[in-house]
């Protein structure tokens, strides 16, 4: 396919986005937005431009910059509305947005009402009209300790009962570098066992054997990034073994992981490793903002390093619908949606 058809194919194929962090998410354009209302001039430094790679500590530092903007509810609930517009403008139908509820002492704001701004977005009149179905999954930050991590959860139990189907999950997430996985355990274990949906990352750096197959114990329901599953100490065996048996499906996200230099080139990700194998998998962008991307784009570059024929990519995108944390009616309508647009692209 000529590079344009098929970046026009992936904006127009109909996506599900299900790793996506909401402050790594903001755009340029709202980081700008939100500078003014701030009344700081100068340059956004937080987004990596194309090409550009930094170490995933710096990816980290990033994030600190980026909180510092999003302090109070009104900011949260801009850039939830804006992350969620931009997700839509490219294609993507169903979104699950994960973000750390946080308190700031110095606005008032508390990890409810993080949440609750947050819903507020989500349910706002402008962005209920939108052709996009939003879900949320409340993050642990591994930096933030065992207590902070059961308060997270307990605050995703409530919302999963009074959300209206919201709130649907928790992930684990945070620097890999930072925390031990016997603080999260007991929060994680609570949440598995009380119909919480988990999406925890695993193995986003190399040695972390012990941390990944005791987290594994867990069953999650999806795995973030996996990177280093196959070169395990074990070899390939084990902890591959048990993501293949329990066919946990990985969101992967090719671009922050080049960019982060955890995997090298686009060509030596693992997606082809698991892809080979018929393993579950969908493409994410984790922060689209940070990593100057969009889902359309990573499709499109699995596409050309990869070699994959558009009915393969319309595969991926449809059967990632499967690993929604949605109820069942709401993917039977995404799989209606995606059956009314197949004759339309795949046909051209
Ligand atoms: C692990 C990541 C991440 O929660 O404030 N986050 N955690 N690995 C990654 N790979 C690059 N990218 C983002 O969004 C920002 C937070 O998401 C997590 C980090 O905890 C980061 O602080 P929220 O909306």
């Amino acid at each position: 396919m000529e590079t344009h058809t098929l970046r026009d194919f992936c904006q127009q194929l109909p996506k599900t986005e299900l790793h996506a962090h909401l402050n790594g998410s903001i755009s340029d354009h709202t980081l700008t937005k939100l500078m003014r209302r701030r009344h700081l001039g100068g340059q956004n430094m937080t987004s990596f431009e194309k090409g550009r790679s930094r170490t995933l500590d710096e990816c980290f530092q990033a994030f600190k910059i980026i909180h510092k903007l999003t302090e109070d509810e009104e900011s949260v609930k801009m850039v939830t509305g804006d992350v969620i517009k931009e997700f839509s403008q490219d294609g993507v139908k169903y979104l699950e947005l994960r973000s750390t509820p946080r308190e700031e002492e110095h606005t008032g704001m508390t990890r409810r009402s993080y949440v609750e701004a947050v819903l507020n977005a989500i349910r706002s009149p402008e962005i209920s009209a939108l052709d996009i179905t939003v879900r949320l999954l409340l993050s642990i930050d591994r930096k933030n300790g065992a207590m902070v991590a059961m308060e997270t959860v307990k605050l995703a139990q409530e919302y999963l009962l009074t959300s209206d189907d919201c709130v649907v999950g928790v992930d684990l997430s945070g620097n890999p570098k930072v925390g031990h996985w016997r603080d999260f355990y007991p929060a994680l274990q609570v949440a598995r066992n009380t119909g919480l949906k988990l999406s925890l990352h695993l193995a986003e750096i190399p040695g972390q054997d012990e941390e990944t197959q005791a987290l594994l114990e867990l069953r999650p329901h999806r795995i973030g990034h996996g990177t280093f599953l196959k070169a395990s100490r074990n070899g390939t065996s084990e902890l591959v073994e048990h993501v293949r048996k329990l066919k946990i499906p990985l969101e992967l996200c090719l671009t922050s992981n080049v960019k982060c230099q955890t995997v090298k080139t686009y060509h030596e990700h693992h997606f082809k490793f698991w892809f080979d194998q018929s393993h579950p998998c969908t493409f994410c962008t984790d922060d689209k903002g940070v990593f100057s991307t969009t889902l359309s784009e990573e499709y499109g570059i699995a596409a050309t390093t990869f070699g994959l024929s558009p009915k393969q990519l319309w595969d991926i995108s449809y059967n990632s619908i499967d690993f929604a944390f949605a109820q069942h009616d709401v993917k039977d309508k995404l799989r209606f949606t995606w059956n009314e647009h197949k004759h339309l692209i795949l046909r051209k």
